[in-house]
């Protein structure tokens, strides 16, 4: 026999199931990619391996991701591979860089063959993300970062593609061309609670397989400039290594083009506010 709601009962049910459906959408979003030897797929990870890329597990059994470590040391600052090694984070030594202390880091110092702008290359194996919070293991000195997202339908890890990464420069006309989206510059990560930045604020609606995170490079912020609460910016000097990154996985699968996040869509069509669009990952647990 149907037992009949009231009004109110029938709206506390109503309550209950929006609110799982809304908590239960956002939980089964995140991700969380630990550059790790404990969540090593393939990729040789042993402390202090170099190969030119590393496949990881995501922390909560969504997409994989591999990393690879790039600089702009090609002709007419063009991209170029470089390889990749895991310590307390993940280092990049570009194409003739050496290899010691702290060239081996992702970092923009050294002169010569030395000298470059790092950047480790996040291609998720399986939807698009969007990146909320990246956290540095290993810093020296100073670590003020670049993080890029491309938002073209090509594939940058394919050579054959258009897009390659290999055929893009790194300067503010060759990111455009080939469909890079400057997210962000962050100073003094190294200075931040747990070398955490939450970067959510600049990816509210940008989904995509592809992201870069370097070491700081004055296009888009001013080199020795300040952020809106007087932490510097500065080239030259910045080494770190990346530990994990962290976010929101994109529902539908497809291409690298920029999507409003489903849960954003989700609230505005319940006509609902919205109130904050997702506490940072590595400040808060997976609920779900
Ligand atoms: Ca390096
Ligand atoms: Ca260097
Ligand atoms: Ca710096």
């Amino acid at each position: 026999m149907l037992k009949q709601f009231n009004a109110s009962e029938a709206a506390g049910v109503c309550g209950l199931a929006l609110l799982f459906f809304v908590s239960g959408s956002q939980a089964a979003d995140l991700f969380k990619w630990e550059l790790t030897s404990a969540s090593c797929d393939s990729g040789n990870c042993g402390t202090g391996v170099y190969t030119p890329e590393k496949t990881f597990r995501d922390s909560y059994g969504g997409p994989k991701v591999t990393v690879s470590g790039w600089a702009n040391t090609g002709t007419g600052d063009l991209f170029e591979r470089g390889n990749v090694a895991r310590w307390n984070g993940l280092g990049v030594k570009h194409a003739g860089e050496s290899s010691g202390s702290p060239q081996h880091s992702t970092d923009n110092t050294g002169t010569g063959a030395d000298a470059g702008y790092d950047v480790v290359l996040f291609e998720s194996l399986g939807n698009k993300v969007s990146l909320d919070s990246i956290k540095l293991g290993w810093t020296e000195s100073d670590a003020d970062i670049t993080v890029l997202a491309y938002t073209g339908s090509g594939d940058p890890t394919d050579s054959g593609d258009a897009d390659y990464l290999g055929n893009t420069a790194y300067t503010t006309a060759g990111l455009a061309a080939h469909s890079w989206q400057h997210v962000g510059d962050y100073a003094d990560v190294d200075d931040r609670s747990g070398k955490t930045v939450d970067i959510s604020a600049d990816t509210v609606s940008t989904y995509s397989s592809y992201w870069l995170v370097g070491a700081f490079i004055d296009l888009f912020t001013p080199h020795l400039s300040k952020d809106s609460v007087g932490r510097w910016f500065g080239v030259g000097n910045d080494k770190f290594k990346v530990y994990a990154a962290a976010g929101t996985i994109d529902k539908p699968s497809g291409g690298g083009n920029a999507v409003p996040e489903p849960s954003s869509l989700l609230l505005l069509t319940l006509g609902l506010p919205l109130i904050g669009r997702r506490a940072p990952s590595f400040l808060s647990s997976r609920s779900a």
